[in-house]
């Protein structure tokens, strides 16, 4: 039977990220991608100016109790930015009403990057994803959002190999998911990837491929979208962060040779056709 995902992002509808990156990337490792969308803006709020933004809490709750009715509960939720915290509830919601017994709720706590919240995020924001990462099985923050779920200066903004990033792995551990993904860490020889570390096992491990020049707006998605797809469909934490940092990379690589303005979003869809190739591989077809 084929996978399903629920992808719970905000529709922003230019500036690649959100479910504009979830859906083609989830659709091309051949899972099921349905949308619960959280927010309507024009643009994302990252480098823009004078976007519409337009939360959707009500409709949210309103089409989770619909989709119920439906009786078709998916392998997994995902869920990335929130249009207000009053979602948060929304969002438990969608993971306690529409997902199967033992799948997996795949939690981005998308809140900031680079040592700052986004436009319009506070504490509230904070308090809610921290509520929300405690019901999941996956988080994945960067070490932005890491920092602030766990209510510390944020002790770098390049975290590498060691002891450092451990300890955060675990004390993000303790927030309560039972396995957790730190994205946008750095090996000692300027590689990029990321850090996962399974509470149940107490593994830790990492991923890095080659570092491409720029800083990329939606990147985080793309990172979460393909790990989603490959988690669900049974690559585990390692393989699924491991498919995640080879796609991501190569998007990076096609985003920084692109002569486009980076706002517009990471350029993945020329990624497309190797990613569906190795996530059909996991399928087995
Ligand atoms: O990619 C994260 C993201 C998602 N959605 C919106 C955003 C951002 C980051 O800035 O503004 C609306």
């Amino acid at each position: 039977m084929q996978k399903k995902v629920i992808a719970v992002h905000d529709i922003s509808c230019v500036g690649r990220c959100s479910i504009t990156v979830a859906l083609p990337i989830i659709s091309a490792a051949g899972v099921e991608c349905s949308i619960i969308p959280t927010a309507l803006l024009s643009t994302h709020t990252g480098g823009f100016t004078g976007f519409t933004f337009l939360p959707l809490t009500d409709e949210m709750e309103k089409i989770t109790a619909h989709l119920k009715t439906l009786g078709r509960p998916s392998d997994a939720v995902y869920t990335g930015y929130l249009g207000s915290p009053d979602q948060i509830g929304a969002a438990k919601e969608i993971i306690k009403g529409l997902m199967k017994d033992g799948g997996a709720a795949i939690v981005d706590p998308v809140m900031g990057d680079g040592g700052v919240l986004y436009s319009g995020f506070d504490h509230r924001m904070v308090d809610g994803m921290r509520e929300l990462c405690a019901e999941a099985t996956v988080i994945m923050p960067n070490i932005t959002e890491a920092s602030f779920l766990l209510g510390q200066d944020c002790p770098t903004l390049e975290p590498t190999v060691g002891d450092e990033t451990e300890n955060i792995l675990k004390a993000l551990a303790g927030l309560g998911a039972k396995a957790v993904v730190l994205t946008g860490v750095y090996s000692p020889n300027g590689d990029i990837g990321a850090a996962y570390y399974d509470p149940v096992t107490d593994e830790t491990g990492y991923v890095f491929e080659k570092k491409h020049p720029g800083f990329y707006h939606g990147t985080g998605d793309v990172f979460g979208s393909a790990f989603t797809a490959a988690y669900t469909l049974g690559a585990g934490l390692a393989g699924a962060t491991e498919a995640a940092v080879v796609f991501t990379a190569n998007v990076v690589k096609l985003t920084s040779e692109e002569n486009d303005d980076k706002k517009y979003g990471p350029v993945f869809e020329p990624a497309l056709g190797d990613f569906a190739r190795d996530m059909a591989k996991l399928r087995k077809i």
